[in-house]
């Protein structure tokens, strides 16, 4: 089996890339990251601060050396990183009852009362994992920076998003040119705590792993609009559910605005979507519902190439391969 599934040896154009297994698999990823996880590119904001630049590698030194299994990192932050905090928190959190969706306002006053969610201090990612371990399973890692696509969507096959814990820098509190905790835990958290969502994106999570590199850029993409700039129906209103909308407030105001084009979220169009990624985006797609566009991917996800089919064990976090040629 080994031989044709995940075979690293293998170079033939049709062999099938490795992917993880098991949930421990997932530890592979930790000290693969793309960019910024020690460096700092020239263009941030924090790049010529050395200050920032040390309490960056003392974070994700954490990251770098968390396993499955262990406790997740607890950060103590500074004073400067609780203003900037306080400042993201608080002027995006008077947007949300007018944009974002009903999932996500359901769960946001729950996060503030089980996980410190509030305005005095950054949440902990111990805490909020335990808490959507018990609404949907999902379960968050520490990372340092930008993974792959490949290894970033195959962690949501096991229901695993890996988190920054690291904030922007508080020169420019509402700019980020990377994902930081303000992203994760605002924009991202709260609809892990959805099962229609949490299903939704193990979908993706599931398709991709095995997959081509084309498979798998169609997937980032189709992650690009639906978790990070998602819209979706609530009768005859639109609201947001992606991530990179609901963490920044100029885009979120924008997006709902009749500027940018929308269209029906269809996996077939939206997989092969061009789109910015440094300036707001000109066309979003729109969701009937999260358990729509389930069903919408899985029928997708048929006609891609894989000589092999998964089935996802919850009870071990672990995926078994069937029919293997
Ligand atoms: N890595 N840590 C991290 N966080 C992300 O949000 C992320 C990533 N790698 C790739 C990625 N997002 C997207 O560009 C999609 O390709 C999945
Ligand atoms: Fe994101």
């Amino acid at each position: 089996l080994d031989d044709v599934v995940g075979g690293s040896s293998d170079k033939s154009p049709d062999a099938v890339p490795w992917f993880p297994r098991k949930v421990s698999d997932l530890d592979t990823f930790a000290e693969k990251v793309l960019e910024m996880g020690e460096e700092l590119s020239s263009d941030h904001p924090g790049a010529s601060d050395p200050v920032y630049r040390a309490r960056r590698l003392e974070i994700v030194n954490k990251a770098k050396e968390y396993r499955t299994g262990q406790p997740l990192p607890r950060i103590e932050y500074t004073e400067q990183e609780k203003e900037t905090w306080r400042q993201v928190y608080t002027r995006l959190r008077s947007m949300y009852p007018k944009y974002a969706c009903r999932e996500f306002l359901h769960v946001f006053p729950l996060l503030e009362q089980n996980c410190g969610y509030g305005p005095d201090d950054i949440p902990q990612i111990e805490d909020i994992s335990r808490f959507l371990k018990d609404c949907t399973g999902f379960t968050l890692r520490p990372v340092m920076g930008l993974l792959t696509p490949r290894d970033f969507l195959n962690s949501l096959a096991f229901r695993v998003f890996h988190s920054t814990q690291y904030i922007r820098h508080h020169s420019d509190p509402y700019y980020t040119p990377e994902p930081d905790c303000c992203h994760e835990l605002l924009g991202h958290v709260p609809l892990f705590a959805d099962p229609n969502f949490a299903e939704l994106a193990q979908e993706i999570g599931l398709a991709s792993l095995g997959a081509s590199d084309e498979d798998i850029e169609k997937l980032a993409t189709i992650f690009w609009f639906t978790a990070e700039f998602g819209l979706c129906k609530e009768g005859d209103n639109v609201r947001a559910y992606g991530a990179g909308l609901l963490s920044s407030f100029g885009e979120l105001e924008y997006a709902l605005t009749d500027k940018p084009e929308k269209r029906g979220f269809d996996p077939s169009q939206t997989a092969i979507q061009k789109y910015p990624i440094t300036e707001f985006q000109p066309v979003y797609f729109v969701a009937d519902s999260f358990h729509d566009a389930t069903n919408k991917l899985r029928e997708f996800n048929k006609q891609m190439r894989r000589p092999f089919q998964l089935r996802y064990n919850p009870y071990t976090q672990s995926v078994e391969v069937l029919n293997s040629r």
